[in-house]
């Protein structure tokens, strides 16, 4: 089964797929966690990434699905089932997911959307940036980071709502609670 976590910054994307890999299984891409990665090691890849992600920019399409493609290609594993955190994030990312999938015989089967308000979300990222040491973690580029969110990657909700994959989570309130929510919806789509 592939899992699209799909949501604003701080929606909590991670913190629900963390949840979803200890309950299933699944594989688990952050996208946001595999350019994090770039950057510790201080890669070329890693400093092309840092420039956009700590203006609060998306990283070139054609780069992120180049990144995306050769983690499924080392990792055989992940044709059982992937849990997709942070990925699409535009619609020409979704038409590519698509077709990679396909490749394998397989497809989107669900795209969970954490919707959290606004304010919670900044509330969210200014508390994780005291500890977190993220470039984006600052209030000037939480902002951008979601006037880009608004922008370019709220449209996939429509996207997969016109394809009947998409289903809403409510994500304020406990970890616990939210994860229960999920669960049910999972095992609603589960082939
Ligand atoms: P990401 O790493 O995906 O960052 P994010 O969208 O901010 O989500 P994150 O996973 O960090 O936060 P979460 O919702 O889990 O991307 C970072 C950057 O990388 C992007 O801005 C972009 O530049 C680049 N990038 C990544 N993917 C890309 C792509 N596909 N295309 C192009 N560029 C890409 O929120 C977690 C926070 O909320 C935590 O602090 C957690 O403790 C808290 N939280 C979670 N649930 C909670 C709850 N119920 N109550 C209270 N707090 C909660």
């Amino acid at each position: 089964m592939n899992i699209v976590i799909f949501g604003a910054p701080g929606s909590g994307k991670g913190t629900q797929s963390a949840l979803l890999i200890e309950k299933y299984g699944y594989y688990h891409i952050s996208t946001g966690d595999v350019l994090r990665a770039q950057i510790a090691q201080g890669t070329e890849l890693g400093k092309i990434a840092d420039s956009y992600i700590s203006k609060g920019q998306l990283i070139p399409d054609e780069l992120m699905i180049d990144i995306l493609d050769d983690v499924l290609a080392a990792h055989p594993e992940s044709a059982k089932g992937v849990v997709f955190d942070g990925f699409p994030r535009t619609i020409h990312q979704a038409e590519t997911l698509d077709a990679l999938l396909a490749k394998r015989n397989g497809q989107v089967d669900i795209v969970v959307g954490l919707e959290v308000e606004e304010e919670e979300l900044i509330v969210r990222l200014i508390n994780r940036g005291k500890t977190s040491g993220r470039s984006d973690d600052n209030l000037e580029t939480i902002k951008k980071r979601l006037d880009v969110y608004n922008s370019q990657t709220n449209v996939l909700r429509d996207h997969y709502k016109a394809q009947g994959k998409y289903e809403a989570v409510h994500g304020m309130g406990s970890i616990e609670d939210i994860f229960e929510n999920i669960k049910t919806l999972i095992e609603k789509h589960r082939r």
